[in-house]
């Protein structure tokens, strides 16, 4: 297997820490560099059959995109520790959390990102009024989650999930424009400095 990568790039690095939580680290890691194009060439495209990373090619040539799809095949291959739920309840809430933080609050703090940092104009047409009006419903999403976490450790679970990988990726991608944690979020401000500790945040990240 072969996991193209990028460094710095938010949904390449849920795969990393995934994987670092569960100590596999004999996947070849290949680094695409993204602000130079390098996943618009045609042979990444032949290869992944989609212009984004991460690619999760398996040895029969199969390409799988989409982090959430390849961490759902890496559980298979590594079920323990288990990040997807032991039964049908469980796994029903950890995806009900894992789809409320992507779609409430990573994919609005990184279109908020995208459409705002300089250097990623190579990626992105950029207009100021969409980062503005997702970083508003980035905003909002922040708020319930807050309150998920005001007594609890995990997002979804008794232990990490899914969820927490793909919120504090979101978190950290968004410092790239500054953004902080509101100093009143006592639960999500405890929860991200207990996720930052963790020895897997070091996964995907430049030193
Ligand atoms: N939903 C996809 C999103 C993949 C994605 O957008 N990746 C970004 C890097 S974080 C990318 O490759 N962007 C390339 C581009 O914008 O041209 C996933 O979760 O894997």
């Amino acid at each position: 297997m072969k996991l193209y990568d990028s460094l710095r790039a938010p949904n390449p690095r849920r795969v990393r820490w995934f994987l670092a939580e569960k100590g596999v680290d004999d996947i070849e890691i290949v680094d695409i560099d993204l602000l130079k194009g390098a996943h618009k060439q045609k042979s990444f495209l032949d290869r992944a059959g989609a212009a984004n990373v991460p690619v999760l090619e398996l040895d029969d040539g199969l390409a799988l995109t989409e982090s959430i799809a390849i961490c759902r095949y890496l559980e298979s291959l590594y079920p323990e520790p288990n990040m997807f739920g032991r039964d049908a309840r469980e796994a029903a809430v950890i995806e009900m959390w894992t789809r409320r933080v992507e779609l409430g609050l990573a994919n609005p703090l990184m279109l908020s990102v995208r459409h705002t940092h300089p250097a990623l104009a190579v990626l992105e047409n950029q207009i100021p009024a969409v980062a503005e009006n997702h970083r508003g419903a980035a905003d909002r999403a922040l708020q319930a989650l807050d309150v998920r976490l005001t007594d609890r450790d995990f997002i979804a679970a008794d232990r990490i999930t899914l969820a927490d990988i793909i919120l504090v990726c979101a978190i950290d991608f968004a410092r790239l424009v500054r953004f902080r944690l509101p100093e009143d979020m006592g639960g999500l401000r405890r929860w991200y400095a207990a996720m930052s500790a963790r020895p897997a945040a070091k996964a995907g990240v430049t030193a």
